[in-house]
Formats: structure tokens, sequence, C-alpha cells
């Protein structure tokens, strides 16, 4: 049983959507007055208190990197943590109209260390051809020394109170656990770019009659892109990969919405952020093709090699227009391998299923479920359908 999440405007388990049956499409709570919401936050535990983490403040930042060092997502084996790095989270955390306040924390009173964080960004999704303007709901971490007490909810309202409060009443959000109820589950492939690596930390481990030679050999990448025309974004093409992403997006149930100043935003290339690259056709001087991940490295936990950090890029998000995506991704591997990435990872969402197999990449263990909060779809969709990519 889920004692919170059960209260809350979620899709249930086992509730009837079935033809005929009472539930609609769209909002689960009827419309409320942000001048309603209340103006203080839930019961923390004695000697803990809420505060805004401001972003823009470098002293503020890395205390939020190492909170999320320490005690953010790992995997099963509890082998690999993420460890976003600075750059990374002004980036996610700072995307046009963002609002300070919705970067929740909570700091021990007397000493003001910060010990648990959640965060909202907004952002318009379309959803089965429904516009929501809603928040990006990412980075709830509580310090593992203050676990299983239930804070975890109160970081919920408040934040939910917080974003309230802005006259917004949905949210989106991806996590590994399964709680009521995924609009979808996708899961994570992964490409091998330096399998000695990989091999040597844990990572990857080779087929019981594999040897390395022959893993070297299989997943061996030409030494530079191959497509002609491919080059680095500049802040010139915004306004055509704007439209080259929006056309190509509606295609799917579920994609975010960008105007050219969240595309600047989350599209041009950052330093070891995130990485964009664009076709340009010379005739025409269309861009017919784009590809984009980011830089996410997780720190190895207890490393018994010289090695301290796994290098992963995301793949995030790619429209391939005048070849098959499969060649434009091939062509991201190299970019990839090139800019010291150990690995090349990819959910299996959007078009991405005519690439994974064919380029060597092997699926993960693990989900990511997609949630909705507050807007019920009467069916699950298939990760195909699902076009939005959390950093
Ligand atoms: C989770 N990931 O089920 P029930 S993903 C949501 N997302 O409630 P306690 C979660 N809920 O089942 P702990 C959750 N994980 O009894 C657990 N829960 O109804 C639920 N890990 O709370 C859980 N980051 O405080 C249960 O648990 C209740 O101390 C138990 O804390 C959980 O960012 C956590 O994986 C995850 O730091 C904070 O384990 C902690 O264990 C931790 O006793 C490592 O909590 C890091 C980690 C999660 C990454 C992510 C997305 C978060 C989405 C939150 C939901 C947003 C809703 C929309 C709000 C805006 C609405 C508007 C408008
Ligand atoms: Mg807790």
């Amino acid at each position: 049983s889920h004692e919170f999440w059960e209260t809350q405007p979620v899709r249930q388990f086992g509730e009837d959507t079935s033809r005929g049956a009472e539930l609609r499409e769209g909002p689960i709570d009827p419309p409320k007055l942000a001048s309603e919401t209340s103006e203080s936050g839930g019961a923390l535990p004695p000697g803990y208190e809420w505060c805004s983490c401001d972003m823009t403040d470098s002293r503020t930042q890395e205390e939020v990197y190492e909170l999320l060092t320490n005690n953010y997502v790992e995997d099963d084996d509890a082998m690999f943590r993420f460890q976003y790095s600075q750059e990374f989270l002004k980036w996610a955390l700072r995307p046009p109209e963002y609002h300070g306040d919705w970067h929740v924390g909570v700091r021990l009173k007397v000493t003001q260390t910060l010990v648990a964080f959640i965060t909202g960004v907004p952002a318009k999704l379309r959803v089965k051809g429904k516009e929501i303007d809603l928040a990006e709901i990412n980075f709830l971490c509580i310090h593992k020394k203050l676990r299983s007490k239930r804070i975890a909810p109160t970081l919920i309202k408040e934040i939910t109170r917080r974003v309230n409060a802005k006259d917004v009443w949905q949210a989106t959000y991806t996590a590994g656990v399964l709680l009521p109820k995924p609009i979808s589950k996708a899961r994570y492939w992964h490409r091998s770019l330096d399998i000695k690596k990989l091999v040597d930390i844990g990572f990857t481990r080779l087929g019981r009659d594999a040897s390395m030679s022959r893993a070297v050999q299989m997943f061996k990448l030409a030494a530079k892109p191959k497509s002609e025309g491919l080059r680095h974004m500049t802040e010139a093409d915004v306004p055509r990969v704007t439209a080259l992403l929006s056309k190509y997006l509606t295609r799917f149930a579920v994609a975010p919405i960008m105007n050219e100043a969240e595309v600047r935003h989350w599209l041009l290339p950052r330093e070891d952020v995130v990485f964009s690259y664009v076709v340009e056709d010379e005739k025409t001087n269309k861009i017919t093709d784009f590809v984009s991940f980011y830089n996410l490295p997780s720190q190895i936990i207890h490393s018994k090699t010289k090695h301290k950090t796994l290098k992963a890029a995301y793949s995030y998000y790619n429209v391939a227009t005048s070849m098959p995506l499969v060649k434009l991704m091939e062509d991201a591997l190299i970019l990839a391998r090139n800019n010291a990435f150990d690995v090349f990872n990819a959910l299996d969402l959007m078009e991405n299923e005519s690439f994974l197999s064919a380029l060597n990449f092997g699926i993960g263990d693990g989900n990511l479920h997609y949630y909705l909060y507050n807007w019920r779809i009467l069916e699950d969709l298939e990760p195909s359908e699902i076009a939005l990519v959390l950093t």
C-alpha cells in the first residue's frame, strides 16, 4: 500500500478506466485558486527548516552538489551514483521563467547544513493533444541518515504548495520506483564506447564465450562522423532547430512544447553539459537533422581501480530527415567517444528502437517510470509514444 500516494490526485492502481466508467481524461482535482494556497509549509521534524536554494549563488550550488553527490540516485547494486556537475545543475534548474522558490531545500537549523532537496522547473507539455503548463519535478533527495522518516511526502507537499501558488496545477516526473501510477514504463539501453574500462569497473560483463579482443572489435567506431555537413549547433540555428524539433515532436502522444528561448536554453551546446549538432543542407540552408546528448557522470562508489568516475552521455532529442535515424545516431556515438565518454545511454522512447539493437546497445536493468500529477489519461502509453527526456 501507498499511504501517501493513495491520498494524491494521481492515477491509482486498479481504478476502473473502462469505457462507460466515470473517469475522464484531464485534471483529477477540480480547479482551485492560487490565492487559496496556504502560506506556510508542512511540518518538518523538530530542528529542521525550509529554505529556497539560490542556484545563482556558487556556495549554494556547492551545497546542492555535495548533497546529491553523496545521497542521490544509485543503481540497484549500489555500485554507481549519479554525479551531476554544478554546471549541469545550473542548466537543469534555471531555464527561462524559472522560479527560485521551486528549488526547495531542508536545512538543519543549528548548523544550516542542507539535508534534503526537491525541485521544479516550468514547462509546457502536450499530452494527447492538450497543452498543459506544468512543473517538471526532479532531484528529490534526502540525506542517507534521514531516510524512512516520511520526509519525502512532506517535501512533495511543499513543492506542490509552491507550484500551486504560481497557479500551476499539474506536474510530470520520472522515477525508477513504481508508484501509483505510471503513464508509461521505459528502459535504459547502454552502448559501450570504452569496453575495457566498462569491464574493469564492473559496469559491463563480457558474455561467457566472448573475448576482450572480440568485444573491442564489435564496439569499434569510425574516427570521425560520417554525415556530410554535420557541425555544432550555434545561436543562429535556434529558430530553424525550434521549427524542426517542434514539427517532429507533434508525432508523439507526450512531448514538450519549446519556444525559441527554451530551445536556446536546453539545446545550445554548453561545455561539459549538453552537446548538440546539426546537419545543414548547403544548397537550401535548411537544417535537416539534429542530434544531442547530455553529460551525466556517475561516481564509482567502491572503486577498486584507478577509475573514479563513469563518463556517461545520455541521448537527448534527435531528429533525422535527410538520413535514417540509425545513421545519425552512429555519428552521435562517434562524437561521444571523441569527447571521452565511456558509454552512451538511451531510453527506448520516441523512435529509438530503430537504432538500439542495430548499433549494439545492450538493455539495462531497471525501469524508468513516467508520471503525471493531477492529470489522468485512461490508457497506459508505449514508450515509443513518449518524447519527453528529463535531466
Ligand atoms: C520517489 N522517487 O513511495 P507511499 S526521482 C516519489 N518519488 O510513499 P520517506 C517517492 N515518491 O508509498 P525515503 C519516491 N521514493 O507510502 C519514495 N517515495 O505512499 C515515496 N533516494 O517517504 C514512497 N531520488 O521519506 C513513500 O522515504 C514515501 O526517506 C516514503 O525518501 C525517498 O526526483 C527518497 O532516488 C527518494 O533520497 C527521497 O530514498 C530517498 O526513502 C532518496 O519515508 C535517493 O515516499 C535519491 C532518489 C528520487 C529521484 C525524482 C522525482 C520525484 C517526484 C516526486 C513526486 C512529485 C509530485 C508532483 C509535485 C508537484 C505537484 C504540482 C502541481
Ligand atoms: Mg525520510
